[in-house]
């Protein structure tokens, strides 16, 4: 029986993971655009899963689906000062036309606020239009000068989802942020993504935001990965752009916005939490393959095991499960080996003796155990190991997570965290720049912000800064991050 093994997933990981997308093809990184890389067709039919869960959830809570163009004209661009401030050099610039310069240069969206939000200030007249909810699905460009890293930071993201939405007043606009956490918290047991919210300090907040929350998940060496952010903008781009309702009472006012966004990352957060070192270990909910059948024939056999292999696959994709048959013509141990690479949660094995016997052998990817089970039950025993293999991917998540959060007390403390283990670290905190940033430099490490909802943030009595001394106000989290 094989084992679960660990090793270079959690001590190699990089070379482990650049492996596995290669391998598994998931996408190849050798288009020579740095930071632009080609998806495959496999990654790209796992990536549709997730796209299409999201697509269901935006629809499900009342969001429209629009599509702006990617082009954006600078003088747009620059209305909002501290949106600039955070792109300007981030952004992808349209200078000529054929030959000739453009009188108005243009940008690639990094994002699509101000893409989007002159139009809006069009669309939306009266209290009646409120709240007003949109979203896209698109690809964006951002010129990243951290390390490119395939889907986790790249240069054209190419599924960026973002919902935009307009709301009358600031709590109508936080009924949304709360939404949008539900709709993420649903979208993260899909992908049995157990993750953290932080509030954001206010130095590494989304520009233009007045406040931004981040959802994180721990990468295997210990990192934490960004995988989705909820800003409540109140109405800073709305004045920028002149989004203006007439309110019941006839009076002008100014919208209130908010933004969710996520993108592939998603794609590498499940590859990275859920593998090991055979490869991937896809959620059910989202493999391509859900079930593969692998034939044994023997030579001389009288019964016909690919009949039987074929039987079998009918009667679970009429059960609703997405099913194949290899029936290459190779050794079973290469298949295996194939189909282990690529994630695909259950493997079942026929050969001559299961045929005769009526029965099946079940391999679950995630434990790597195998199983006996009879011809008449396998569509009831796929059901339930697959339910069961998504549950302990989630919960083998929560117990790697959980055990990479620590609360200390000192500067010292945390650094013999980061050195150790790393993870992510809670410490006492004043709640000054001055003193977050100083934690910053000292460890080496990026604040995420403190824990949300608030009620969760508020350190215990009597903690104290370990930067000024003060008593701290806040638990703030630190993590070396992707
Ligand atoms: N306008 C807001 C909300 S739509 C926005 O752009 N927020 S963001 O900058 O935080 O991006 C949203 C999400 O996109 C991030 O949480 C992260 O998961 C993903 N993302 C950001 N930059 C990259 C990148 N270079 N490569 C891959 N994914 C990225
Ligand atoms: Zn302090």
């Amino acid at each position: 029986m094989g084992k679960v093994r660990r090793e270079k997933w959690s001590n190699e990981f990089s070379e482990w993971y650049n492996e596995i997308l290669e391998t598994a093809g998931i996408i190849d990184k050798r288009y020579p655009v740095k930071g632009m890389n080609v998806w495959l067709p496999y990654g790209l039919r796992i990536m549709r899963n997730i796209e299409a869960f999201i697509r269901a959830e935006m629809e499900r809570t009342g969001h429209d689906e629009v599509l702006f163009p990617a082009l954006i004209p600078e003088t747009e661009f620059q209305k909002e000062a501290e949106h600039i401030k955070g792109f300007e050099d981030e952004v992808y610039w349209v200078t000529h036309a054929g030959l000739d310069p453009l009188d108005v240069r243009l940008i690639l969206r990094p994002t699509s606020e101000t893409a989007m939000y002159s139009m809006f200030s069009l669309w939306i007249r009266s209290h009646a239009d409120l709240p007003f909810k949109v979203y896209q699905i698109v690809n964006v460009y951002r010129y990243e000068t951290k390390h490119t890293r395939p889907l986790i930071r790249v240069r054209e993201i190419s599924r960026f989802f973002e919902a935009h939405t307009a709301h009358a007043d600031f709590e109508d606009a936080e009924r949304q942020v709360k939404e949008d956490l539900e709709i993420f918290d649903r979208l993260a047991k899909f992908l049995a993504l157990p993750y953290i919210i932080s509030k954001r300090p206010e130095w590494d907040k989304f520009p233009g935001a007045y406040y931004s929350l981040g959802a994180e998940i721990m990468m295997p060496d210990g990192r934490t990965l960004q995988i989705g952010t909820m800003h409540n903008y109140r109405q800073n781009f709305a004045r920028a752009y002149d989004i203006k309702y007439e309110t019941e009472t006839g009076e002008h006012e100014y919208v209130h916005q908010t933004t969710f966004g996520m993108s592939e990352r998603l794609l590498a957060a499940v590859i990275s939490v859920h593998g090991d070192d055979n490869g991937m270990v896809l959620p059910p909910t989202i493999a391509p393959i859900q079930v593969v059948i692998v034939p044994i024939p023997k030579k001389d056999a009288s019964v016909d095991v690919f009949a039987y292999a074929r039987e079998i696959a009918e009667e679970l994709r009429k059960a609703g499960f997405r099913v194949h048959v290899d029936e290459r013509d190779i050794r079973p141990g290469r298949k295996y080996y194939d189909w282990e690479l690529r994630g695909v949660p259950l493997r079942i094995e026929v050969g001559p003796r299961d045929v005769e016997g009526r029965k099946a052998v079940i391999a679950r990817r995630d434990t790597m155990e195998k199983f006996t089970v009879e011809r008449e039950n396998v569509v009831e025993d796929v059901r339930k190991t697959l339910d069961e293999i998504h549950e302990n991917l989630y919960n083998r998540a929560k117990e790697f997570l959980e055990g990479h959060i620590k609360r200390v007390d000192t500067i010292e403390e945390a650094k013999e965290v980061f050195e150790d283990r790393r993870g992510i670290v809670e410490i006492p905190w004043c709640g000054s720049e001055e003193c977050g940033l100083k934690m910053e430099e000292e460890l080496d490490a990026k604040m995420l912000g403190v824990p949300y909802p608030e009620e969760k943030a508020k350190a215990p009595e009597g903690k104290r800064c370990p930067v000024c001394g003060r008593e701290a106000k806040f638990m703030a989290r630190f993590a070396r991050t992707y």
